[in-house]
């Protein structure tokens, strides 16, 4: 096992990241993603949930959609709106982005021209370049996530796409929003993916004008309604609308994001993601093996990763 950081040390930039300090956040994440992580996220979660971090209370909210849609602008203006209006909590973004580079200075991509505080506490950003898929989650995410619903209390997560992408995201998030642009292609791509279920709200964004609002608005709702025609037992999910531009709609936005609970069961989410992992690194013949493996369904990701590695090197033999 490669020692990171002596367990004081570990103690420390937990409980400073707790209390908001940036730089000992972004060390911790630095190292859930490198590659060989697998020891230190045990200690690192095993040592959180001594500390009583467990991140049962925190809310994590998807944003999907096509390129230029305005998501990292959207956020930005989520965040100012945040700062303002909601006292005494926190909230992070993580911004999975093909064209974004890790150690960048960039927070929220480079077209946004975001200014918020420096020291401020209750806010977190950090950008995720995708290795895998592109504009997708990449592995590492999940894990990015876990450690920072220990901390905050709202978790954002901006992935680029339609379609898969939107179903990974959906996966790991309470509550996933599709943002979308008046009279972009957007809405005829969705109709085609077929995946009216996922999301649980939508945005259309770019709003700037009153007609315009008024005719993409009803665009949207007819497409819906047509779609839940053709989805048995399918309801219509609510729409937002958006500028960024004249700043309509985004409290309302923020409100509804306020109310939302986060999920009861993490132990689903777990085995979701132990099957990803395992479908990824051991294929179906992974899968197999973790059908037959007993593990505690409320165990870490980390106990029930292990029972299961240790349960595929025993057929390897
Ligand atoms: N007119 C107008 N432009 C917007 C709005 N929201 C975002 N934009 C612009 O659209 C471009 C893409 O925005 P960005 O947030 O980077 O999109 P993302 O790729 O979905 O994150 C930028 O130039 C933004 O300034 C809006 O509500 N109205
Ligand atoms: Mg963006």
């Amino acid at each position: 096992m490669t020692v990171r950081f002596a367990e004081k040390e570990l103690k420390e930039l937990i409980q400073e990241a707790s209390q908001g300090e940036k730089y000992p956040l972004a060390k911790l994440i630095s190292e859930l993603e490198k590659p060989d992580s697998f020891e230190f996220r045990k200690v690192l979660f095993k040592e959180l949930e001594n500390s009583g971090f467990n991140g049962n209370r925190s809310v994590t909210i998807g944003f999907t959609g096509t390129p230029g849609a305005g998501k990292s602008s959207l956020l930005g203006e989520i965040s100012t709106n945040f700062l303002q209006t909601v006292p005494d909590k926190k909230m992070a973004v993580v911004a999975i982005d093909p064209s974004s580079h890790i150690s960048g200075g960039s927070l929220l991509g480079d077209r946004t021209r975001l200014s918020l505080p420096v020291r401020e506490k209750r806010i977190f950003f950090r950008s995720q370049p995708s290795q895998l898929e592109l504009g997708g989650l990449n592995p590492y995410t999940y894990h990015v996530i876990r450690l920072l619903r220990c901390f905050f209390d709202f978790i954002f997560v901006e992935t680029v796409g339609i379609g898969q992408n939107e179903i990974e995201v959906s996966k790991l998030a309470d509550i996933s929003f599709l943002v979308m642009v008046p009279l972009g292609g957007d809405q005829i791509q969705f109709m085609k993916s077929g995946i009216m279920e996922v999301p649980d709200a939508f945005i259309l964004n770019k709003c700037d004008e009153e007609n315009l609002a008024r005719a993409s608005y009803h665009t949207l709702s007819t497409t819906l309604e047509f779609l839940r025609d053709i989805v048995p037992g399918g309801s219509i999910p609510p729409i937002f609308l958006t500028s960024v531009k004249t700043k309509k709609g985004i409290q309302e936005l923020l409100d509804f994001i306020l109310k939302s609970k986060p999920h009861t069961k993490r132990s689903t989410e777990t085995k979701v993601q132990i099957e990803k992992w395992i479908k990824t690194e051991y294929g179906n013949f992974g899968l197999k093996a973790l059908s037959q493996t007993h593990f505690d369904p409320n165990g870490s990701f980390e106990e029930v990763e292990t029972s299961a590695k240790t349960e595929i090197e025993k057929r390897y033999k």
